[in-house]
């Protein structure tokens, strides 16, 4: 592969579509040759970080641990893809600072609240509202959008396709792919 390797940080609420674009942009980037890995909460959270729950410090302690992770398979050449709410900028940026400038992309995935919470796939906004869930993002802990994201892409407003074409193609403007 003549590109250098890179991480793709999709951050923004649960039912947002982060792994939904990050899977999408997946199977194009590999369409055109790269090699690609993402991480989300479905390999993650059930393995390597299995032991930890939702309050701040574990949150932070579920990002370091998927940051220094990312960085292993970008030490091997691969692309990866991350779909994790990682909700507060302080956490985001520890995981900037681990590689070289330039090799974290930050995709904020801009879907509101109301939007979330009205689509509700999982049902998880209507049990975190009766307060069956505990620290729940958007309800009862914060999200801390991103101030200067390097991208931020309409998923509560666009459809799939399109979401997936502007982080193609924002990657292809900057040399990535
Ligand atoms: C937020 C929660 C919570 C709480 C369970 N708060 O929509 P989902 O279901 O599939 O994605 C959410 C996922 C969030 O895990 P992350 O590892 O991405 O979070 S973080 O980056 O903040 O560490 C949701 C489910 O787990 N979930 N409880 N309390 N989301």
């Amino acid at each position: 592969n003549r590109h250098r390797s890179f991480i793709l940080w999709f951050t923004g609420l649960s039912g947002a579509g982060k792994s939904t674009l990050a899977n999408r942009v997946e199977e194009l980037l590999f369409q055109n040759g790269c090699r690609t890995y993402v991480l989300d909460g479905d390999n993650v959270r059930h393995g390597l970080c299995r032991d930890l729950g939702f309050s701040p410090d574990e949150r932070r302690e579920n990002i370091r641990r998927v940051g220094e992770t990312a960085k292993l398979f970008m030490d091997a050449g691969v692309i990866v893809l991350t779909a994790f709410i990682s909700p507060f900028s302080e956490d985001r940026d520890m995981v900037r600072a681990l590689v070289e400038s330039g090799d974290f992309i930050e995709v904020y995935c801009n879907t509101p609240l109301h939007v979330c919470e009205r689509r509700d796939t999982k049902g998880l906004y209507r049990r975190a509202r009766r307060g069956e869930i505990a620290d729940f993002t958007g309800i009862s802990s914060p999200y801390q959008a991103p101030l200067s994201p390097d991208l931020e892409v309409p998923t509560g407003r666009r459809g799939l396709e399109e979401c997936a074409a502007m982080v193609v193609g924002f990657l292809a403007e900057r040399g990535k792919v």
